[in-house]
């Protein structure tokens, strides 16, 4: 299967890795780009010095394009931008804002731009600004969320540009990947199935309670503090929505939130930390390789697109 997205990513299959903080480091990128994906460093709250050192060690590892994720709400982001330029890596992601202000650095060290977007209002904006493609992510996704769904968001996003969109946000399979598909996308990024991947070096508790996820087992969280975040529920969680019942200031959310991320992805307290992930997580069943990840998802994804009329008679 080959889209727009493979022409412009030189990669085999159009299929993205998204970034995940204290998640998605060299040795998984390096595996999803091996196996004809494109991996993603997520880069979250790190500091310059850690995301260099990731970058060099996925160039030891794969010859094939990756990118970069930077999270343009870390105090570091202008730093790491200016790191990712000299070190010319293929692909820049961003998330939970605008990255406007670096297109002219990013595209003059020749590095393809896709920032995930969540409303129609600013994909227009990037398009305008010259971005090379677009992830629209529905609020099925792990992490910071916005609004809308992947089922209402991607055609909206696709109808109102001309480059290649990306759709994220409750795609797990060949299922989410072949409707993804059919709403216009032109290629999927998965990020909670990757969280279970083989070399997904996130502590193994993390991967257990992914796997043991049912439906209904994840809620958004932080809401007030406008930076409203999808986790697995566990004790923290509830906390949280406690300071929500009781409208406690934002500062509590925010003493209430350092470091838990870090303390779930690599410590593994799995009840204390922050486990960010989608509402897909109740399908995923089994840790497996990364390769095996894509292979599955993209032949599935075929399957069903060959045999569309099976079902239904038109
Ligand atoms: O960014 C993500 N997922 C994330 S970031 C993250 S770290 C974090 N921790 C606490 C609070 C906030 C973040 C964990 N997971 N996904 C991509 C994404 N970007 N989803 C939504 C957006 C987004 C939201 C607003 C993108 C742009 C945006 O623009 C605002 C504007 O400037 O118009």
């Amino acid at each position: 299967m080959r889209t727009r997205i493979c022409e412009l990513l030189g990669i085999e299959h159009p299929v993205l890795q998204g970034g995940m903080a204290w998640v998605s480091t060299a040795e998984l990128v390096a595996a999803v780009s091996e196996g004809g994906g494109l991996g993603i460093i997520g880069s979250g709250q790190a500091p310059p010095e850690w995301v260099r050192e990731q970058v060099r060690k996925t160039k030891a590892l794969t010859g094939k394009p990756f990118g970069v994720n930077v999270m343009l709400l870390s105090p570091h982001a202008e730093d790491i931008m200016q790191l990712l330029a000299e070190e010319r890596v293929a692909v820049v992601t961003t998330g939970a804002g605008n990255p406007g202000k670096y297109l002219p650095l990013l595209h003059g060290a020749g590095i393809r731009v896709i920032p995930v977007v969540s409303s129609v209002a600013l994909a227009k904006r990037l398009v305008r600004s010259g971005v090379d493609a677009l992830i629209a992510e529905g609020m099925e996704s792990g992490g910071h969320v916005g609004e809308l769904t992947t089922m209402a968001l991607v055609p909206q996003v696709v109808e109102a540009v001309e480059v290649p969109v990306i759709a994220a946000g409750g795609i797990c399979d060949g299922r989410g990947m072949a409707a993804a598909l059919m709403l216009g996308a032109e290629g999927v990024q998965i990020g909670t199935r990757f969280i279970s991947a083989e070399e997904c070096t996130v502590h193994p508790q993390v991967k257990e309670m992914i796997i043991k996820a049912k439906d209904r087992d994840t809620i958004v969280t932080g809401r007030p503090t406008g930076h409203p975040v999808r986790v697995l529920k566990n004790k923290l969680a509830r906390q949280f929505m406690e300071l929500e019942d009781s409208c406690a200031p934002a500062e509590e959310f925010e003493r209430l939130g350092v470091g838990r991320l870090k303390l779930a992805m690599v410590d593994g307290d799995i009840a204390m930390g922050s486990v960010m992930a989608g509402q897909v997580s109740a399908m995923v069943r089994r840790v497996q390789p990364a390769r095996e990840i894509i292979n599955d998802v993209v032949t599935e994804a075929e399957k069903i697109i060959k045999n569309i009329c099976s079902k239904v008679v038109v």
